[in-house]
């Protein structure tokens, strides 16, 4: 079987499988529509779940220095098919500003680019997505070879401008060797910059198809400048791929990105890191032996993993020019020595089946907690019905006196029921002033006011100790916002608990225990942000001596709107959560309401004529049978579910062989 076949076919498996569990969810949530067991709430739940299955996606970012090889084992690994060099791949600079390959249907085909000139407003790369017309964009003729390569080489563009005006881009400093330094000096007051700030390449290959995402970044300065890239991008990313050159050896400047974007103390992200030192074409000499040659190879490779601190079984050895060259031409002894196979079976064994068990798991545990709301209601109705049969068969053979004093029973309990539901009306006056008050902490207002102090601060005093400070309160006030909200949220459980004991108590309704709802997640997401924030704070503070301050307001937008990507998360949750902790008391209180009325009137129909107990003890009978059956059928559905999440056969037939 051939390696890059390999990848691709697990990709594609991998895309079957979401196939599979999408209609595995699909069914059952048809099946609870036909059986009017889904009301909107559960249709929501559903829906997300099925968008969460559908835009999954898988990113792999590329990060080195500049001419170590990314684009072109981009090339080699996904877009060799194509039978051509898809990115622009050359001596020098040619990657210029971070690209992201990926395939979205509901466009055409095409390279958008984001002008340079946006790194003067206020806002992020990922709040420009939201906005196409910032973008420049150009379709993609597919058919025509040269006009592609055309287009794709825009990613290369740059232009010349007076230095002041880069400086305020936040791209150019007095003596540092920043990414224009390689770029030719022209006449005096004057240099080349980047045309674009991103770019994003919408590429119907089979691979983009299925939801992954290749990011191509430029070199070591471009990625300190922006803060998307180290903030969010890099962050996000499922797997980093990290590019050494064999001729070059590991050089200061190499260093300084493993370790401002790669190093990093979370040793669970550290599993997808892969280091590659490529080019080992160079080392090939046909004077040697080739076991001397290979030798010479697996020496490099253990002394950068040394050097990096990583284990030997995370560097891998390659020269993706030749593998390109191999794949283009069909040349399987040369692509053996390009050693791109072991790289593609690392990615292919190790990246699927992780995101698999992560994607696997979440959706399990969201079917969980659907099927068993429906299963409490069903239970609850059983539990009714078996009450009433148990009532109607203590009556055969009673005279229409015990039937009366009967009725009056039903009648009593309903009364009183009926009184207690003046308690949850007022219990729900109370949960909802929690509610917001839970959401005045952690509402998008909140945060909004907070960040307008802190722009404000910044800007009173641009000086290090004044940003320092203003980006401390920023973080204090969220972490102070949070702890209220955890407070808040852990009153809203202690009071519905009580109010689930008490239903269960005086009206005999199924005890429920509400989940906990906790912040820890975001607390650590949002201190995770305060290192990333720690950590490049000086470096750039004294890269860019003239351009800091711009630099500065934008990395300060680019962690408000990392921060705002939590609190949306946070309320989205929070919101679920509050539903989920309210809505089985809800679905109870209707269900015994109803259940209470049922049993009033089967009784006074019997109480009118006696001839009708029999028939309706035979109408229970068949309910209780009905409600069952539905408990079974939703048994299954989600058996189905769960053999699809736990099937071991990830790979169809032709990859196993
Ligand atoms: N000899 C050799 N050259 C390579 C190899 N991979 C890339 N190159 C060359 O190195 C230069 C820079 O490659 P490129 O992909 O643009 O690097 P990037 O800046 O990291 O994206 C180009 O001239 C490539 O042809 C390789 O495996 N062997
Ligand atoms: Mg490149």
């Amino acid at each position: 079987m051939h390696p890059s076949r390999d990848l691709a076919a697990r990709f594609e498996a991998y895309s079957d499988w979401r196939r599979r569990l999408s209609g595995g969810v699909l069914r059952l949530h048809e099946w609870m529509q036909e059986q009017d067991l889904a009301d909107t709430q559960v249709d929501l739940r559903v829906q997300q779940l099925l968008e969460r299955l559908h835009q999954d996606q898988l990113v792999v970012a590329f990060v080195a220095e500049f001419s170590r090889g990314k684009s072109e084992l981009i090339n080699a690994i996904f877009f060799a098919d194509f039978g051509q060099r898809l990115l622009p791949s050359a001596a020098g600079r040619t990657t210029m500003c971070p690209t992201e390959l990926l395939y979205d249907a509901s466009r055409p085909p095409s390279i958008r680019l984001l002008p340079i000139e946006t790194r003067l407003k206020d806002a992020t790369v990922a709040e420009f997505k939201n906005y196409a017309d910032e973008w420049v964009t150009f379709t993609l003729d597919l058919s025509s070879a040269e006009k592609m390569g055309e287009a794709l080489s825009r990613v290369s563009q740059v232009k010349r401008v007076p230095v002041e005006l880069a400086r305020k881009y936040g791209l150019y400093g007095e003596g540092e060797d920043d990414i224009l330094a390689a770029l030719e000096h022209g006449d005096e007051g004057s240099v080349d910059i980047p045309c674009w700030r991103h770019a994003v390449i919408n590429f119907p290959h089979p691979l983009l198809q299925q939801g992954l995402v290749i990011l191509d970044t430029p070199g070591l300065n471009a990625i300190g400048t922006e803060p998307e890239l180290t903030l969010n991008l890099l962050p996000n990313a499922h797997a980093l791929l990290f590019i050494l050159a064999a001729d070059a050896g590991v050089t200061k400047t190499d260093l300084e990105v493993w370790n401002q974007h790669l190093a990093g103390d979370d040793a669970a992200a550290k599993a997808g890191r892969i280091v590659i030192l490529n080019k080992i074409d160079g080392l090939w000499d046909d004077l040697k032996a080739d076991a001397d040659v290979e030798r010479e190879i697996d020496r490099q490779v253990r002394t950068t993993a040394h050097m990096l601190g990583v284990p030997v079984s995370q560097v891998f050895a390659t020269s993706a020019q030749k593998a390109l060259l191999a794949k283009v031409n069909g040349d399987d002894a040369l692509l053996a020595r390009s050693r791109l196979p072991a790289l593609e079976g690392a990615l292919s064994q190790n990246l699927i089946p992780a995101k698999r068990d992560i994607v696997g798991a979440a959706s399990q545990s969201e079917v969980r907690s659907l099927s068993a709301n429906v299963r409490a209601i069903l239970e609850a109705r059983l539990a009714g019905v078996g009450e009433q049969l148990g009532e109607l068969t203590a009556l055969r053979g009673k005279n229409q006196d015990v039937v009366g004093v009967m009725m009056e029973r039903v009648r009593n309990e309903k009364e009183v029921f009926e009184r207690g539901l003046a308690r949850y009306t007022a219990l729900r006056n109370v949960f909802t002033q929690q509610t917001n008050d839970l959401f005045d902490h952690i509402g998008l207002e909140a945060l909004r006011a907070n960040a307008g102090r802190t722009r404000r601060h910044i800007e009173d005093s641009p000086f290090t100790r004044g940003v320092r400070n203003a980006m401390s309160d920023f973080f204090r006030q969220i972490h102070g916002d949070f702890a209220a909200a955890a407070k808040q949220a852990s009153e809203i459980h202690d009071m519905m608990r009580a109010m689930y004991l008490r239903f269960a108590k005086e009206h005999g309704l199924e005890a429920f225990s509400p989940p906990p709802f906790s912040v820890l997640k975001y607390q650590k997401e949002i201190e995770r942000l305060e290192r990333a924030y720690n950590t490049h704070f000086n470096t750039l503070w004294n890269m860019v001596s003239k351009a800091k301050f711009a630099l500065m307001k934008r990395f300060f937008e680019t962690i408000a709107s990392r921060v705002k990507h939590v609190y949306v998360i946070a309320n989205r949750d929070a919101e679920a959560w509050l539903k989920a902790v309210m809505s089985p008391l809800e679905t109870q209180v209707r269900e015994h309401h109803l259940q209470l009325r049922r049993r009033l009137d089967s009784i006074k129909r019997i109480h009118r004529a006696s001839d009708e107990l029999e028939e309706r003890i035979d109408e229970l009978t068949a309910q209780a049978e009905g409600i069952r059956a539905q408990m079974r059928g939703l048994d299954e559905k989600v058996a189905d579910i769960d053999a699809v999440v736990e099937d071991p056969d990830l790979l169809p037939l032709a990859a196993n062989g």
